[in-house]
């Protein structure tokens, strides 16, 4: 929650970015306005004039009916992780878990934003983490405010998806 979905489909989104926000109600309200509730959809054009269809869908649990709903036909998949959050890597071991048959099947890249909020774990650990797990995946620190880092996770999920 609040790991930055939301804000990096609006940064790369041709259209105006659809979505279900709404004023937080839980723990999101300590920490900012408006959340989730079941999914960001927003639109790019690759270089090679295909349009991309960004699905952005909340990581808590009770949304996991959405998760595989929008895994169908899905060409990979971006986990952001808030690297500020209580327990960050267990979260990613969470979505990994979760996602392994998929991410087997197709390809999935790994931005760990608010890294300038906390600066642990470092990137190292996640690296142990995914060498432990046997997994060889990008995985980057981004400031999803930043557009540049949002075109890079699609860039590396298109190169993986080419060449992986
Ligand atoms: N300081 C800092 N703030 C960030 C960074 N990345 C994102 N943010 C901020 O973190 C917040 C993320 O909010 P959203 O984009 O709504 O996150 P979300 O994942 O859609 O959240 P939910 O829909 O509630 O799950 C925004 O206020 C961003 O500006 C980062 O790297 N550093
Ligand atoms: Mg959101």
């Amino acid at each position: 929650m609040g790991a930055g979905k939301t804000t990096a489909i609006s940064a790369l989104s041709e259209i105006p970015v659809i979505n279900t926000d709404v004023r937080a109600t839980d723990e999101a309200a300590l920490r900012k306005e408006r959340t989730t509730v079941a999914m960001d959809y927003g639109e790019m054009t690759l270089p090679d004039g295909q349009k991309l269809r960004i699905y952005g869908t909340p990581g808590q649990e009770r949304f996991s009916y959405m998760w595989g709903i929008l895994m169908e036909g899905a060409l990979g998949l971006i986990i952001l992780v808030d690297n500020a959050g209580d327990n960050p890597l267990g979260d990613l071991d969470l979505y990994l878990t979760h996602f392994r048959p998929y991410i087997e099947a197709t390809t999935a890249v790994i931005g760990v934003t608010r890294m300038d909020v906390a600066t642990e774990p470092g990137l190292e650990q996640y690296y142990d983490y995914l060498m432990q797990n046997d997994l060889q995946l990008p995985i980057f620190s981004v400031d999803v405010r930043e557009r540049d880092n949002v075109v890079m996770m699609i860039e590396a999920l298109v190169a993986m998806l080419e060449f992986g």
